[in-house]
């Protein structure tokens, strides 16, 4: 039978539904952090693990890419959603081999995503043999032989995806792009294409290099902070503490967010016993509730207030930075000035007296950083949103000095350094010369195929081994029933994972899932204790040292993995000293080190407490453009495309879950508990549609001609703009059409989904 690969149904009138808190973190934090650690894990092993997250002897926390504070660090060095995180992974339960042969792969599928969470850590290989109804376990070697036949009897490497998340460390991320390279191909999308891609290719264009230009400490003596697309509260909620001290040094902080996010709004610091009780400290001192989509009219607008104060001599724009460092400044100007403010206006949603309180605060700021996530990466003009703020920097120089810059917040705690070490579809030639000279052979030149092109490949028979290290690809990616028929015509699919999820149950003709080591667990490997490294959204590498007993002994490390997996697919094809790297992860980052310079002394900065940064030209003013100028860019405003009755959906994440994973079905901040399929609506546009609150609805999705539905959502009243809705991640992916995506970066455009809401056929009571 085939298994449906969409999340079960829920109960709707369990849901309940409360008013959104108006603060985060606080006593409720702490309490929710402890309540969730001490239910997985017992109360000696919370102490064992949250005590060590985030020290510098400790490991790096698996949740967000926020990075740590340099200097003393506080013993609760990590929030409540870093908490959950760790207990997730360290959990006393396990998915084992008997519980696999009692339940059928169909039987799996009709439990919640969080439930296939709760089952446990995988302890041993399992495979689904062709024609099968239930996983079996199978030994390592018979596992690593299997994937080697498969991928050695496809009819070119091409053939083959290789998926990276980004939780996977620095050193399996090398060896496996090594081995991916030595096997032929470049094939290899990651989570990135779908997170901050967009950053990468808009500030890359513009300054050079595509990661952010600030650090921790620069948030300290900034004078106003932008936040624009994210949501601290839920997803960085470290970041918080950053904001809290900014706020105490006198910053203006302004969020941009359709929503307004408790996050946003004020802010009980967990760690002082007065944040815990008392009021908090207010963190937005004013938010502009921009419409979905409509960010890009809005930074215009921004700029176009800069450009008439200056034009009427009040010397907002530094003439000095732009005429010796920029490009294109002239055609910017002129096609803002031909930018009506109506148009700004509508397309932004946000009142123009907004817009000049806020480019008021960017004109009185002389240190000004933008932070940004999702809400702006994943839309069609997606890299336009980047290179709109990347323009107001420019303006007024506020990039490459103290304080000041550009803050892409990453989300996975290792995607950042995946990508440096070499996990991309398109990599750079020098690249490719330096990894071809270090270990004697030539690697493939032509590009791989990206997240989105790999779906397709999949689905057109063109690739038929698919291969990920780590994530959820089937939950994670646009369009999940396309996905669904994409994975179902592969070979052979294999997760390496930790935990059963969703993607283990739509599977290829074969499928295997490989379970491996958590970061938080001890990696010992020929008898040496051994350590991984991250980077962190501010470009530090640091080392992470598990401290728990691995949750069963046939765990393999990813490296290892990987290591096996190239031994047995290459064979004497390769000359890579495959299991002694493996062996010694120093052996791995000497490597790293001998193909990419900028890790010199690698192994010997890894080892001072608190690691090392990686260098960023753009923050000393060098920007590796064409034209070595940072670039002014013009974008066309996009054109309103809704037709009568429908909205634009957004897609975010609650407060209990990371990414596909779900801790609880619950939101606390945004007042949703004992369920997920709700969309969020303005009160006038259920009105209109004659929805009353709890009304349940089907969402269809409409693109190039085409409808896609998610039945069964309940409709919960809130405070969105007019004209769009919110829903979850990853309930509502498969309302997002795998074709629209964003230009320049081919990021799904799960930010912006055009669609319309009507009453179920059956009402929920
Ligand atoms: N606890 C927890 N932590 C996480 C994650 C998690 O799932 N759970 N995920 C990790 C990952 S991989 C990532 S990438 C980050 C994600 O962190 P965020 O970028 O904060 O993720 P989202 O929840 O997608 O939220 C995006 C925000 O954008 C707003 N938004 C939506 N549409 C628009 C728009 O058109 N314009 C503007 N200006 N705003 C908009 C939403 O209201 C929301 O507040 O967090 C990381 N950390
Ligand atoms: N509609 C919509 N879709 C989105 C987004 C959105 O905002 N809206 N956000 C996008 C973003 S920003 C991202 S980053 C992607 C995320 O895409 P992915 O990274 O593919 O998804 P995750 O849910 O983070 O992956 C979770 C799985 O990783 C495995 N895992 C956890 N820890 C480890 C480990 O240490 N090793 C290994 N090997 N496996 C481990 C677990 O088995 C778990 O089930 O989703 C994207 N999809
Ligand atoms: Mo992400």
């Amino acid at each position: 039978m085939t298994v449906n690969p969409l999340p079960p149904e829920e109960d709707l009138s369990k849901i309940e539904i409360s008013e959104p808190a108006t603060s985060a973190a606080g006593l409720g934090g702490v309490v929710a952090s402890f309540r969730h650690a001490y239910a997985e894990m017992g109360v000696r092993r919370s102490l064992r693990t949250l005590t060590s997250l985030n020290q510098k002897d400790g490991y790096d926390c698996q949740s967000c890419a926020w990075p740590d504070p340099d200097g003393e660090r506080h013993v609760a060095e990590f929030c409540e959603n870093g908490a959950k995180a760790t207990a997730w992974e360290a959990t006393t339960r396990r998915a084992t081999p008997e519980l696999f042969a009692r339940q059928s792969v169909a039987e799996l599928s009709e439990l919640s995503d969080h439930a296939l969470g709760e089952l446990g850590r995988l302890t041993t290989p399992m495979i689904l043999r062709r024609g099968a109804s239930h996983y079996e376990a199978i030994a390592w070697d018979d596992a690593f032989a299997l994937v080697a036949a498969e991928l050695n009897a496809l009819a070119s490497p091409n053939e083959a995806i290789f998926y990276t998340s980004g939780r996977t460390s620095n050193e399996a991320a090398f060896l496996y792009q090594l081995f991916v390279r030595q096997f032929g191909t470049n094939n290899l999308p990651d989570c990135s294409n779908m997170c901050h891609e967009s950053s990468g290719t808009g500030l890359m264009e513009t300054i050079g290099v595509g990661k952010g230009t600030v650090t921790l400490e620069d948030f300290d003596g900034a004078q106003a902070i932008f936040i624009a697309g994210q949501n601290p509260g839920t997803n960085h909620p470290r970041m918080l503490s950053t904001l809290q001290r900014a706020k105490r040094n006198g910053a203006t902080i302004v969020g941009i967010n359709p929503l307004a996010e408790p996050g946003l709004r004020r802010f009980k610091q967990p760690q002082e016993v007065l944040g815990l009780l008392g009021r908090g400290t207010q963190i937005a001192d004013f938010l502009l509730r921009v419409r979905v989509g409509g960010d890009v009219a809005l930074f215009q607008g921004i700029a176009k207030a800069l450009l008439e104060r200056d034009a009427r001599g009040e010397h907002v724009l530094d003439c000095e930075f732009i005429a010796e460092h920029t490009d294109g400044f002239d055609a910017f100007a002129r096609a803002l000035t031909r930018q009506p403010w109506q148009r700004i206006v509508a397309a932004s949603g946000v009142p123009q007296e907004d817009i000049l309180r806020a480019a008021d605060v960017f004109a009185r700021s002389d240190r000004t950083i933008t932070c940004w996530g999702m809400g702006l990466t994943q839309h069609v003009n997606a890299v336009a949103n980047i290179q709109e703020i990347v323009n107001l920097h420019l303006l007024r120089g506020q990039i490459g000095k103290p304080c000041a810059g550009l803050c892409p917040v990453r989300g996975h705690s290792n995607v950042q350094g995946d990508r440096t070490v070499g996990i991309w579809e398109r990599p750079r030639p020098e690249f490719l010369d330096s990894l071809g000279a270090a270990f004697d052979f030539e690697p493939p030149r032509q590009h791989g195929l990206d997240t989105v092109a790999a779906i397709r490949a999949m689905h057109a028979g063109t690739a038929k081994v698919f291969f990920a290290l780590g994530g959820n690809f089937l939950q994670a990616t646009p369009d999940t029933e396309y996905v669904a028929r994409a994975l179902r015509r592969c070979r052979l699919t294999v997760h390496v994972s930790i935990k059963p999820n969703r993607a283990h149950l739509v599977t290829g003709e074969q499928a295997l899932i490989l379970p491996c080591l958590g970061r938080s667990e001890r990696d010992l490997q020929d008898g040496q204790l051994q350590f991984v490294t991250t980077e962190n959204s501010m470009a530090i590498v640091q080392a992470s040292r598990g401290v728990l007993e691995p949750a069963s002994p046939e765990l393999l490390s990813e490296p290892r993995i990987v290591a096996r997996l190239a031994r047995a697919t290459l064979g004497a094809r390769s000359t890579v000293p495959w299991e002694e790297l493996a062996g010694d992860y120093d052996a791995i980052r000497d490597a790293i080190e001998r193909v990419i310079p900028i890790f010199e002394r690698y192994n010997e900065r890894v080892r001072v407490p608190g690691g090392f940064h990686l260098p960023n030209p753009a923050r000393e003013r060098r920007f590796l453009t064409a034209t070595g100028m940072a670039r002014f860019t013009v974008h066309a405003l996009p054109e309103a495309a809704l037709e009568p009755g429908q909205l634009i959906l957004t897609t975010v994440r609650a407060h209990d879950q990371f990414n596909t994973t779900v801790y609880a079905p619950n939101d606390r901040y945004r007042g949703v508990r004992h369920g997920r399929r709700v969309v969020f609506m303005h009160p006038d546009d259920m009105r209109e549609r004659g929805l009353g609150a709890e009304a349940a609805v089907d969402i269809t999705s409409h693109y190039g001609g085409e409808e896609r539905h998610a039945r069964r959502f309940r409709v919960v009243p809130y405070d969105v703009p007019r004209g769009c809705a919110a829903a979850y991640f990853p309930e509502a992916n498969v309302l997002v059409p795998h074709d629209h995506v964003a230009a320049g970066s081919n990021t799904p455009a799960s930010k912006a989904i055009v669609v319309t809401i009507t009453p179920c056929a059956e009402r929920s009571t």
